[in-house]
């Protein structure tokens, strides 16, 4: 007779919502992963990725263990002498070149607040070296950090107070689909929904109104929009009250004609218009800023363009208004753990360019790496460099649950346990929810949690008087201010709480945390993207895919990861189902073509996340370069041309 549990637990995963999930166990093994219907936010349905997660809970490849690479190979090894050889490596890096030549990296593979203690123990061991910047929000979230002084988003729930809401450079479709249904309840109470975009997405069929721009037109966009605004007098009257900078940010928009910002959006006039009209006649204004703008050269300034924009049409600290982009997802917690200040680090190496930086950092050089929760080789620009510096350096420890192009260049790789299996505090960047989870199945290879693990470095390099403690106690700690408003962490376990400490409409008294109190308005234009290069026609536009998070796929990549998705009008010739090469001017990958004329033309669409062990990386082709400012990486800039397999390269 088998033995059925329906057990709960949160998503943990590098996505907006933080669902609540419904996990069925059979005899110890996972069968299916549903909604929870009681979650306000998850409301019984869940994404693609996640509801095909049991494949990649029972996959074969699965780390049994601790592995150890002996020979070229990775081979099983006990947990003991796993954490006895980390703890000796670092010891000794540590003595003989100081606590620099470490690089701690840690990315958004779980979103667990406890996953931020590996930093505390690293700063505490060390300071070692860490990244600065951030490749997934760095730009959008410094825009509104220069804006406002703060990168936070109004309720979710204040969406139905809007009578228009703008989704800007957002695919929630795939990327949040939690969002979809307060659009749609929105939209029912009469909001207005206008998207704009650089190719087609399911995004059209629900949108009153869907617009196609040119890729990086954003910021023009803008400009062209606020120039209707000012030329038909229609700017909020006391937007001098709370706002510097009306003055130079009123002179570069009317630097321009409106005919030549929107010539530089790829638009034609009459979009700028358009919402500009909307924008004065349906008042409150939402804009959902997405992540695609950000992830260009200008990334920064075409987010801090919709700020003003927000601000010129009267929409900031209103209820229905606001410009969202991140939730304070960690604001409720104590990120300092009740540890205190941490000690600040001794080097920081760009993000966005790892590879090079770990490659040309000196005195002292980069000994040893320790990736947690992220995949850089496969997702930082430039993986052949980010593979090449991570596998010339001495010891690489990666944690992870699942073989991947950074785990195949680690010496040591300790498993970790899967989002079905942990134990942490969540807070969502997509909601103001707070959520805890728990283990919703025992683990299926011999694994530990991240804080044991810390735990056992620790405890063989003198620090287990501060980082020796068990998964529930960390979970108190970082949840003490919630507890002292009545909100204990077994009530997070069972549900979503709206995090207390938010502010259902921002700036509701335009006081901003900025240093002189009032919002920033932009004054300057950044760097114009590029002119469309006639040797590599084409930009390059790896995006998120239904099927995968980032580098984890729940379908086999291989053959699916490598197509490229081209309007035909800019195949040059080539045929649908072609085996090509895709090429930038800095290395060249083999795709299948796929002709879709919802692409846009000059685009070419590719699912972010191919590994170089599937395949095809589209990663290898994007040079490392950053974001105007914030520390982003510059992914979907890069020119790229196909050509036959056979054809010499020039
Ligand atoms: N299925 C799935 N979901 C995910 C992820 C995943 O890997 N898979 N990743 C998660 C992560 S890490 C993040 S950060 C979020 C991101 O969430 P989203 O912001 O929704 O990001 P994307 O899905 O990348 O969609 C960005 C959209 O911007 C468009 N775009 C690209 N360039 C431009 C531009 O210049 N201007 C405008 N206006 N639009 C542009 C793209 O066509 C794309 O549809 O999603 C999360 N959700
Ligand atoms: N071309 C292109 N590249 C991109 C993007 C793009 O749009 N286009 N998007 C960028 C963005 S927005 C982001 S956020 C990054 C994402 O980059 P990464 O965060 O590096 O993404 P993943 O591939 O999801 O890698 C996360 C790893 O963490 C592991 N993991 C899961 N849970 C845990 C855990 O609890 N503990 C530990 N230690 N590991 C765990 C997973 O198995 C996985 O291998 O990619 C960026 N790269
Ligand atoms: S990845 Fe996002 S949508 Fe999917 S289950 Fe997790 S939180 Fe929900
Ligand atoms: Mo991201």
């Amino acid at each position: 007779m088998s033995i059925a549990s329906m057990n709960s637990t949160v998503c943990n995963r590098d996505c907006p919502d933080a669902c609540r999930l419904d996990v069925l166990v059979v005899d110890g093994r996972v069968t299916s992963i549903s909604g929870s219907h009681e979650d306000p936010i998850t409301r019984g349905f869940i994404c693609e990725r996640t509801r095909r997660f049991v494949e990649r809970q029972h996959a074969p490849d699965r780390f049994p263990g601790p592995m150890l690479r002996r020979d070229g190979r990775l081979e099983p090894i006990g947990w003991s002498a796993a954490l006895d050889l980390a703890a000796e490596k670092l010891a000794t890096i540590r003595a003989e070149s100081g606590p620099a030549a470490i690089l701690h990296y840690r990315s958004g593979g779980s979103l667990g607040i406890l996953k931020a203690l590996s930093d505390r123990f690293f700063a505490a061991f060390g300071p070692v070296t860490v990244k600065t910047g951030d490749i997934c929000s760095g730009a959008g979230e410094t825009a509104q950090l220069i804006d406002f002084g703060l990168s936070e988003s109004h309720d979710l729930a204040d969406l139905v107070n809007s009578r228009l809401i703008l989704i800007w450079g957002k695919n929630p479709h795939t990327s949040g689909i939690h969002l979809l249904p307060i659009l749609k309840e929105a939209q029912k109470r009469g909001a207005r929904l206008v998207g704009i975009e650089v190719r087609e997405t399911k995004l059209r069929a629900l949108c009153d109104e869907f617009h196609l721009i040119r890729p990086g037109g954003d910021f023009a966009l803008a400009m062209a929009t606020a120039r209707a605004l000012f030329d038909r007098d229609a700017v909020c009257p006391d937007l001098g009250d709370y706002t510097d900078g009306l003055e130079g940010y009123r002179a570069l928009v009317t630097s321009r004609s409106l005919a030549d910002w929107a010539a530089r959006a790829g638009a034609r006039p009459e979009l700028a218009c358009r919402l500009a009209e909307l924008l004065a006649e349906e008042s409150p204004a939402s804009i959902q800023v997405g992540w695609g703008l950000g992830r260009r050269a200008g990334g920064c300034a075409a987010v801090r363009a919709l700020d003003a924009l927000a601000a010129l049409s009267g929409n900031i600290g209103v209820p229905g208004g606001g410009v969202s982009f991140y939730f304070g997802r960690r604001t409720a917690f104590d990120q300092d753990f009740g540890l205190g200040p941490a000690a600040e680090p001794p080097r920081m190496l760009r993000e966005a360019l790892l590879g090079q930086e770990i490659l040309a950092a000196r005195e002292p050089e980069i000994r040893a790496v320790w990736v947690t929760a992220g995949n850089p080789v496969t997702m930082l620009p430039d993986s052949g460099t980010v593979r090449e510096a991570l596998a010339s350096r001495e010891f690489v420890v990666v944690v992870d649950s699942h073989p991947t192009d950074t785990t195949d260049v680690a010496d040591l790789v300790l498993p970790c346990p899967t989002l079905l299996e942990d134990d942490d505090l969540l807070g969502a960047y997509g909601n103001h929810f707070l959520r805890a989870s728990t283990p919703a199945v025992a683990p299926a290879a011999d694994v530990l949690h991240e804080v044991e693990i810390i735990g056992g470095l620790a405890c063989r390099l003198g620090l287990e008087a501060d980082f020796s403690r068990p998964v529930g106690a960390w979970k108190r700690l970082a949840a003490a201010r919630l507890e002292a408003r009545g909100i204990g962490v077994d009530r997070l376990e069972r549900e979503a709480v709206i995090n207390p400490f938010r502010s259902p409409v921002l700036f509701a008294d335009r006081r901003f945390p900025t240093a002189s109190g009032r919002m920033q308005l932009i004054t300057e234009e950044p760097v114009t993207p590029p002119d469309l290069d006639p040797e590599f026609p084409l930009l390059l536009l790896a995006a998120s895919d239904p099927r995968s998070q980032s580098s984890q796929w729940s379908v086999a990549a291989r053959g699916v990861a490598d197509r490229v998705h081209v309007n035909p009008d800019s195949s040059a010739g080539l045929a649908d189902g072609d085996r090509l090469i895709l090429e930038s001017r800095h290395a060249s990958i083999e795709v299948t073509l796929v002709h879709d004329p919802g692409v846009g033309p000059g685009l070419a669409l590719m699912a972010k996340g191919g590994m170089l062990r599937d395949g095809c990386c589209p990663n290898l082709l994007v040079a490392a370069r950053e974001t105007d400012a914030g520390g982003g990486a510059v992914y979907y800039d890069e020119p790229v041309r196909l050509r036959p397999p056979m054809a010499a390269s020039r």
